[in-house]
């Protein structure tokens, strides 16, 4: 039997003190120009974890770890062998992040949690926010690596074996963080879960530009994403003869024009983006002997974007000679829909609440993608001014950002007292 609350949680959510904690957390790796670096397994990303579990225990949240560093605090349900309800997102950003992206879904499950403490009513089933690990990818690649080990995705090994532009695995770099954090519990790998919440700033402009305050997210488009490795030969600028030359600048470049061209869309749905492009030995006057560049392909068609990513590899052999060209594929997810039973959850909340919303597809990627498979999901959005993500001025109002939370809160408070 479930009790309900007097007042719903929502009425407890503190826009203040949510605005105090990402300013708190905007502290942590803030850059010169108002944004923040923060990435995945960093001293940075430590002390954010450290930060995170210090709110928790003031409000009685018991921490936990896993093997994949994935960071978990529960508040306990009257029914303590009943699967949690999850919600969070991740504590790290790209290199010149902004305040919200990812933090923001964190915060906003843990002010939802604090809300439903407050509230003086036991939740059925336990809640657990969660800090997933490198979700954006931007050190070790491909990221959601937290998410898809605890979802079983893909193998922890494989994870664990990455290394980064240094040479420093996602093992040891582990290591490293968990002993900066206080001794805390940890479990084994994956969980049954009841259901999954993401709140997550929308990283597009359409809530603001129609005056919405929430998204009501349908679903995530899908996503394709590659290594391509140029091999070449080292040759003096000023002796060497261009019939000779095996120059891997020259290639790459030639293949990332002909990628563009192939993959080019008058209507912008197809999204081709090269975020990486690392030359060897990167001297004036050496020809390039080796150039190693990303792919990122994007596409909310699956079928068009199965179509679209097999074309890279031939496209790059055609454009290789007179070097060679190695494609290697990372991460392949088709687009999803989130169960409609969840979406409807997040839409009468909103409504409840009286706040304006509209369905929406992310085209941005999220954890919540991994844990769709594993347990009913939703993603409840909140406007970017003008779209800017994955760039410093990333900005949201702070009522937003606070009726993100009171919606949050409300869905989660509902899951966690099923019937
Ligand atoms: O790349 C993405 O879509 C996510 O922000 N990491
Ligand atoms: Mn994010
Ligand atoms: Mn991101």
């Amino acid at each position: 039997m479930s009790v309900c609350p007097a007042q719903p949680a929502s009425g407890f959510v503190n826009e203040d003190r949510l605005s105090r904690r990402l300013t708190a957390m905007a502290a942590i790796g803030a850059t010169a120009q108002g944004g923040v670096n923060r990435q995945a397994l960093t001293r940075e990303d430590a002390l954010a974890q450290r930060l995170l579990i210090e709110w928790g225990a003031e409000l009685g949240l018991s921490p936990c770890t896993d093997p994949a560093g994935n960071l978990f605090l529960r508040l306990p349900g009257l029914d303590a062998d009943a699967a949690p309800v999850l919600s969070g997102s991740h504590l790290d950003s790209q290199p010149t992040g902004g305040k919200l992206d990812g933090v923001y879904g964190v915060l906003a499950a843990l002010e939802a949690v604090q809300a439903i403490v407050a509230t003086g009513v036991t939740p059925h089933r336990p809640i657990e926010i969660v800090a997933w690990m490198n979700e954006e990818g931007s050190r070790y690649a491909p990221g959601m690596m937290g998410s898809a080990a605890f979802t079983g995705a893909r193998p922890l090994p494989a994870i664990l074996a990455v290394t980064d532009a240094a040479g420093i695995s996602v093992a040891q770099a582990l290591a490293d963080v968990r002993r900066l954090l206080p001794e805390i519990p940890q479990r084994k790998l994956g969980l049954p879960v009841a259901a999954y919440v993401e709140a997550h700033i929308e990283q597009g402009p359409e809530l603001e530009q129609h005056g919405d305050t929430i998204g009501v997210v349908t679903g995530i488009q899908g996503k394709r994403t590659f290594r391509v490795q140029v091999l070449g030969a080292a040759a003096h600028a000023g002796t060497s003869r261009r019939a000779e030359r095996k120059d891997a600048m020259l290639a790459a470049t030639g293949m990332i024009q002909a990628l563009a061209h192939a993959l080019h869309d008058p209507e912008d749905i197809v999204k081709f983006t090269v975020g990486r492009y690392l030359a060897s030995p990167n001297a004036p006057s050496v020809v390039a002997s080796e150039v190693v560049f990303s792919i990122d392909l994007r596409h909310p068609d699956s079928t068009r974007l199965k179509a679209l990513g097999d074309q890279i590899a031939p496209i790059c052999q055609a454009s290789a000679a007179p070097c060679d060209v190695h494609v290697e594929e990372l991460s392949r997810a088709d687009s999803l829909e989130f169960p409609p039973a969840m979406r409807d959850r997040v839409r009468r909340a909103a409504a409840r609440l009286g706040l304006r919303h509209r369905d929406i597809l992310s085209t941005a990627g999220h954890d919540a993608r991994y844990l769709h498979p594993h347990s009913p999901s939703a993603m409840i959005f909140v406007p970017s001014h003008l779209g800017l993500t994955h760039c410093e001025t990333e900005y949201t109002a702070p009522a937003d950002l606070a009726a993100g939370a009171r919606v949050l809160a409300d869905v989660l408070n509902e899951l966690a007292n099923p019937g």
